[in-house]
């Protein structure tokens, strides 16, 4: 009774907007930062339901848009694990999002909550950590996330500030592992592990003096700001943070890693100074990473180091550990355990990427967009690693293979201590915490992909030729009704409308090494065109000819 006149009143102050329909699309809810006080109210009480569902486990709730135009806003949930909301929520978050009216909203609620089984009055009261990123609209929509909350009797809401999307993720899953995740905490396992696999490299590695200097793009984000501060506790490495978001430049705005894996340019701060130094940029909400480099000073184009080869340099990295570590050594420790290796990537992933990770033996397996799909799939491995193009990726490892690792080190470290296969422990153990188990995090990844090129020596120019990109085109068509494209097979083919496909093979027919498909996007009302082909001109033309066939 308290709690239905409670909702009732409330949610009447967060009128929904009139005339658009919102979904939980592939990052949560993403608009124009006007429309969104309802939603992200909305999604206060999902978030202190799910908590309750969860046995009062702790649920996050992301304010961002990531790498959209500042004046956007968003919000998703971080489930106990870290990961994405379950996607068998999504139905809920959607109807939540577009119920009519205070009544309709209590009617769905009381209806999932039965349905669901939520014991409303649980033994333990609902938790919930919030964040935000820099974009000036977070402070009031925290506001409404909160009143949300507070409609659900004895929920609690701990908000955590201004924070990356990567870090409230890693604290949803460290307070539901029982241990400490304060942002110290979160700085203090990345630099220590960060430490650990700098002291681990092989003293014959060689590192140019040049090479000690990174330069990071802060897309004048949040990411830039939280670098500045981790930077401080990291030996070994001279970072200069470029775009922090402190010298008046705005957010996502010709920079950041969105817009310099989509337009191949230097971002604004940078220019032909820059040419032949390691440089990164972050995204909005520092969850994506991507490097660079400026190869001449004649033109602002870049070479781009993205998803596809971080992963890759991951890949090969771990692959070599593992190799170590299972060589039959003058120990007789036992090593019978055989750890499942898995890559797993996206239709986007450049076509010469994936043709180098099978030709290094790894299984490699693909999912749809979303790092929802990558994760779980990764999660099937004991060792899975994923990435989408853009720089969005992580590694995961399964407990029972970190507690095989755990005492695998053990048993060598009694035989030889310091031995070669006791080392490549070591360093996977320290990947598995220097790398956010949770979702992508762009400034774990940075540090790994830093510590990873002292070990081999190599330089970005090194790394960039591990394979040579096929060139690519991606296009957007704006459609009045996106979900009129269906696809299948993780979306390499368009079921309907009916032909489309069809029409695509024949144009794709005509182009050496083409390959060509289309998906509606999970967040905005486009549909997304993608071709590569053995050169630019030809995936350009591919993906124009692909586009006709959309529109
Ligand atoms: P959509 O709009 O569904 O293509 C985009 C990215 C995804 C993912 C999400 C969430 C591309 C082609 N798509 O999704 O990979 O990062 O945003 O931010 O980059
Ligand atoms: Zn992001």
């Amino acid at each position: 009774e308290q709690q239905q006149s409670l909702l009732l009143s409330s949610s009447a102050r967060f009128p929904p907007p009139q005339g658009v329909r919102l979904s939980y699309g592939t990052a949560g809810f993403r608009a124009d930062a006007g429309l969104l006080q309802s939603t992200v109210y909305r999604v206060g009480i999902l978030a202190a339901l799910r908590s309750l569902k969860l046995d009062s486990s702790v649920i996050g709730l992301m304010i961002t848009a990531s790498h959209n135009k500042e004046s956007d806003n968003g919000v998703k949930i971080a489930d106990p694990s870290g990961g994405m909301l379950s996607q068998h929520w999504e139905p809920f978050a959607d109807a939540l999002a577009n119920a009519p009216s205070p009544q309709h909203l209590l009617h769905l609620i009381i209806e999932f909550v039965e349905k669901e089984n939520i014991p409303l009055e649980g033994a333990r009261p609902a938790q919930i950590l919030l964040g935000r990123d820099t974009r000036p609209s977070g402070e009031s929509l925290l506001e409404a996330a909160k009143q949300g909350i507070s409609s659900i009797l004895g929920a609690v809401a701990i908000d955590m500030g201004i924070v990356t999307t990567p870090q409230l993720h890693w604290m949803v899953r460290a307070r539901n592992k029982g241990v400490k995740a304060s942002e110290l905490d979160y700085f203090e396992q990345l630099s220590s592990s960060f430490r650990c696999l700098m002291d681990l490299i092989p003293s014959g590695s060689t590192f140019n003096e040049v090479d000690y200097k990174l330069v990071v793009d802060g897309a004048n984000g949040v990411g830039g700001e939280k670098l500045e501060v981790l930077k401080k506790r990291l030996d070994g490495l001279a970072i200069e943070v470029r775009n922090s978001g402190k010298d008046g430049g705005v957010l996502n705005e010709g920079v950041g890693a969105d817009y310099v894996q989509k337009e191949k340019v230097v971002p604004r701060g940078f220019s032909s100074q820059d040419v032949g130094i390691r440089c990164a940029s972050l995204d909005g909400d520092a969850d994506r990473l991507v490097y660079f480099s400026v190869p001449s000073e004649s033109s602002s184009k870049i070479d781009l180091v993205d998803g596809d080869k971080m992963l890759s340099l991951f890949a090969v990295f771990i692959k070599e550990q593992l190799s170590i570590l299972n060589k039959e050594g003058h120990t007789d420790v036992n090593s019978d355990y055989q750890p499942r290796l898995g890559v797993i990537q996206t239709a986007y992933a450049n076509g010469a990427s994936t043709d180098y990770l099978r030709r290094l033996g790894l299984e490699v397996l693909f999912t749809p967009t979303g790092v929802k799909y990558l994760h779980e799939k990764a999660a099937e491995y004991d060792i899975g690693i994923y990435f989408e193009a853009n720089g969005h990726g992580t590694i995961v490892f399964s407990e029972s293979f970190l507690c095989w690792l755990e005492s695998r080190n053990y048993e060598l470290s009694s035989v030889v201590k310091g031995s070669e296969q006791q080392k490549a422990a070591l360093r996977l153990l320290a990947v598995s915490k220097l790398i956010n188990q949770a979702v992508g995090d762009a400034l774990s990844g940075l540090l790994l992909v830093e510590a990873i090129l002292r070990h081999m020596g190599w330089s970005i120019h090194r790394w960039t030729e591990l394979y040579q990109d096929l060139p690519s085109r991606q296009l957007k068509v704006k459609v009045v009704d996106r979900t009129a494209v269906v696809t299948a097979n993780a979306e390499t083919v368009a079921v309907r409308p009916p032909g489309i496909q069809e029409a695509i093979n024949a144009e794709t027919a005509k182009y050496p090494q083409g390959r060509s498909f289309i998906r509606p996007s999970g967040t905005e009302d486009v549909i997304r065109v993608y071709a590569e082909a053995s050169t630019q001109e030809a995936a350009d033309s591919l993906a124009n000819s692909v586009a006709k066939l959309v529109d």
